[in-house]
């Protein structure tokens, strides 16, 4: 099925897909109409690199509760739902725990959320909330909740819908098909954060199952990129004290390090590093350039095409993931901009042509 914003009555992604998907007659659809999203040509970075490219930004930020997180949750929980699950935890940087909440509460199930306490961006911690999820905000990062949600998922009857979970990345390659759908054929880059490594592994699966079917003709190069001062996959070592600005991929020992290597190997990609300030610099480029507003840590695939121009041969097309939507961390945006903001004005018509400089 063709999932673009052409089609009024987008299912969501299981009943697209569900030919490529392990899932049956007995299993309870939980969606909430997650993916179909825009594939947008952002002509500001293609003239920024010149030699003639294409780049297109793959805006999962559109995803209901706003992340690529979606994508992989509906299939988590419907499969959850399926085995009779009434209970679900997480640990989460925030877009997981948002997501996991929506979808476990559609569900009519519990959801368990570990976060680090103070590096959760504010969006993300409202829908928790909102949604009705159960948070436990502790004092360590990431990798530090992972490793107790792990522990409790293996003593008590509770799914864990981290990536680890096999379902999760069956649900998120359909965002490749998505892609060869679009273009009619695979990029020949694909720019993508990493976290935990889990979408760049959906990727590859998406890519490869559609090349294989014989729906495209060639696989993409695929480009990680991480943070530099949370950069595990790129040092090829475990950060003990991640730091990064982009809150979402904090995180200092992938768990899909395996994966990861792996996709890097058959299709012959990279992994690379941005500064939290290339980051940024992507950040607000998307957003007045192109009118895309979305979240640091997947401005970081932006980022790091222009670092790495260099790389890029002449004509290519190249896809950027745009993992998560900027109201997600409104904190920030109001931070890092270039706006002009003139606050506490006397409400007269003078003052405001004043201000104009008419
Ligand atoms: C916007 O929410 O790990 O490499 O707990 O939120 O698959 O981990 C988020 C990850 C990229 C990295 N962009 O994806 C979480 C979490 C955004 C993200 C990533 C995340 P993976």
């Amino acid at each position: 099925m063709k999932s673009n914003s052409f089609n009024k009555n987008w299912p969501g992604l299981i009943q697209a897909y569900k030919e490529w998907l392990p899932v049956n007659e007995n299993t309870p659809i939980i969606t909430l109409q997650e993916g179909g999203t825009p594939l947008i040509p952002i002509t500001s970075i293609s003239h920024l690199i010149g030699k003639d490219v294409k780049v297109y930004a793959k805006y999962d930020g559109l995803n209901p509760t706003g992340s690529f997180k979606d994508r992989g949750m509906t299939m988590a929980i419907s499969k959850a739902k399926e085995n009779g699950c009434e209970a679900i935890i997480c640990a989460s940087t925030g877009n997981t725990s948002a997501s996991a909440a929506a979808y476990a509460k559609r569900a009519k199930m519990r959801a368990f959320v570990l976060i680090p306490d103070g590096f959760v961006a504010h969006g993300k911690l409202a829908q928790a909330l909102v949604y009705g999820a159960e948070v436990l905000a502790i004092k360590g990062n990431f990798d530090c909740a992972l490793n107790i949600v792990q522990e409790l998922a293996n003593q008590y009857p509770i799914t864990l819908v981290n990536s680890v979970n096999p379902f999760r990345l069956e649900g998120q390659k359909t965002a490749a098909f998505e892609i060869i759908e679009s273009l009619g054929e695979a990029p020949d880059w694909l720019c993508i954060p990493m976290g935990n490594a889990g979408n760049i592994s959906a990727y590859w699966m998406g890519f490869e199952e559609y090349f294989k079917a014989g729906k495209a003709k060639k696989r993409p190069k695929m480009i990680g990129f991480q943070a530099s001062g949370s950069a595990p996959l790129v040092s090829n070592k475990i950060i003990k004290d991640p730091k990064t600005i982009a809150t979402a991929i904090r995180i200092g020992n992938p768990v899909n390090r395996e994966k990861a290597l792996n996709v890097k190997e058959k299709s012959n990609g990279e992994f690379l590093d941005v500064t939290d300030k290339e980051i940024i610099d992507a950040y607000k480029l998307l957003g007045k350039e192109e009118g895309i507003f979305c979240e640091p840590a997947s401005a970081a695939s932006v980022a790091g095409l222009l670092k790495y121009k260099k790389k890029i041969p002449n004509k290519a097309t190249i896809v950027c993931v745009l993992t998560g939507n900027g109201l997600k961390d409104p904190d920030c945006a109001t931070k890092n901009n270039d706006a002009i903001f003139y606050s506490n004005l006397n409400p007269d018509i003078k003052t405001v042509i004043n201000k104009l400089g008419f």
